[in-house]
């Protein structure tokens, strides 16, 4: 009897924390604030053609498991064993095959999903079209970050290289064609799309765009290596006014280095980081005195061992033009931000980050320099830095 008793008491005790949890899981779902990656709430069509999917779908199938569960529970205490049940004797009618109830459960199931499978279907073509309007963006993962390559003109060769945070306008579908330099990632940026794997040595087009400006947040998903967990990415929505302002930015030189301090940053970046860091117009062959050209190597992102390239990091060029770095994992900037096409002109700058990835990047982030993935700790001196960020922070407009 009493453990009956206790049996009761604690299927009664689970059942509660069951029931919590599962409203605790589901309780502000949809809600995107706080919640940057959340898939149930769509802002852009694509989004929204899955969510459509999605919600009937999961009605159907809740409905199909509320009755299923409902019958089990009902069959269990309708024929259990009472206590003065007698072995042998009071026992439920033994049924063994009904070839009618078993045609019914395979086909009524059959064809719900032949039912369903017509929306999916029509679902999954329907996410690889494209406006004829739409902009092409090649997106490379790699260890651990991505590299975004826009050409403007039509001639294979990229006019802008950016990294973390990808601007596209709103309003216009833009095909992302997604590759890897190294091992499997996975682009996803769950409130505008699906995700979709960067596999080296193909290329996967993904078409996405955003209906309303901001910054919309993403996450490797194949795991990638020792910094998967923090490998983020951003697209950046603008107006198609701001979009167009931004490109007229990012395709214009920033100013050179004026001061002492900027200049010797400069000196020291071509010592020390252009072996790895394209800032277009400094190469590591460099010996004549700085011009900015915005010309792009020919071979610049049509091979993989552009002497630019050499240890593929994120081109710099307008470092200071994205809102996140490093992996999209620290902002640039101080404060709650917006999306907007020149963060320089709004928000502070966040120097602290900078310094905090200079002094020592393995402290931001896990990597493994032996093995030539991510930037090594080059135990710079406070000056070194301070003269570095203050050359970095000239890298915008
Ligand atoms: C061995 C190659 C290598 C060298 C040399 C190197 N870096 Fe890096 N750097 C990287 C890689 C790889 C990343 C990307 C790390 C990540 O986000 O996972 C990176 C990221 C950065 C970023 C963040 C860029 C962004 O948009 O996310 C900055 C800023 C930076 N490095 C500055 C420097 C400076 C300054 C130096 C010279 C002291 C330097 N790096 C030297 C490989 C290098
Ligand atoms: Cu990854």
């Amino acid at each position: 009897m009493r453990n009956k008793r206790s049996a009761t008491i604690i299927t009664g005790i689970s059942l509660a924390i069951t029931l919590v949890l599962g409203y605790l899981m589901v309780a502000d779902i949809g809600k995107p604030d706080g919640r940057p990656l959340n898939t149930l709430a769509p802002a852009g069509s694509k989004a929204w053609e899955i969510q459509d999917l999605i919600v009937p779908v999961f009605i159907i199938a809740g409905l199909v498991f509320i009755f299923v569960e409902i019958g089990i529970i009902w069959l269990a205490a309708r024929f259990r064993r009472r206590p003065e049940d007698v072995d042998g004797v009071d026992e439920p009618a033994q049924l063994h095959g009904s070839t009618k109830l078993e045609i019914g459960w395979t086909l009524a199931p059959s064809l719900l999903l032949a039912f369903l499978a017509v929306f999916s279907v029509n679902g999954i073509i329907s996410q690889g079209k494209a406006d004829k309007d739409a902009i092409d963006i090649t997106v490379v993962g790699q260890q651990w970050w991505w590299e975004y390559r826009y050409d403007l003109d039509d001639d294979g060769k990229p006019d802008i290289i950016t990294a973390n945070e990808a601007a596209i306008p709103t309003g216009r579908d833009v095909r992302f064609h997604i590759q890897s330099r190294d091992v499997v990632h996975s682009f996803w940026i769950p409130r505008l799309a699906g995700k979709l794997d960067a596999v080296p040595g193909r290329t996967h087009v993904r078409v996405m765009d955003a209906l309303e400006p901001g910054i919309y947040e993403g996450q490797c998903t194949e795991y990638c290596g020792l910094s998967h967990g923090v490998m983020r990415m951003q697209v950046k929505a603008l107006t198609p006014e701001d979009y167009e302002k931004w490109l007229e930015l990012m395709t214009t030189p920033p100013e050179a280095p004026k001061t002492d301090i900027e200049k010797a940053g400069q000196e020291l970046f071509v010592a020390q980081c252009s072996f790895c860091h394209q800032v277009n117009g400094i190469t590591p062959t460099d010996t004549a005195p700085f011009t900015y050209s915005n010309e792009i190597d020919p071979d610049y992102g049509v091979t993989n061992d552009s002497p630019l390239l050499s240890r593929n990091a994120p081109n710099l060029t307008h470092l200071m033009m994205r809102q996140h770095f490093v992996g999209g994992l620290l902002p640039l900037y101080q404060g709650k931000q917006e999306a907007v096409v020149n963060p320089r002109e709004v928000y502070e700058p966040n120097v602290n980050n900078i310094k905090r990835w200079l002094r020592d990047p393995h402290e931001v982030k896990p990597m493994n320099e032996q093995n030539l993935q991510g930037m090594p700790n080059y135990n710079l001196s406070e000056t070194q830095i301070d003269q570095l960020t203050a050359y970095l922070l000239t890298l915008g407009h």
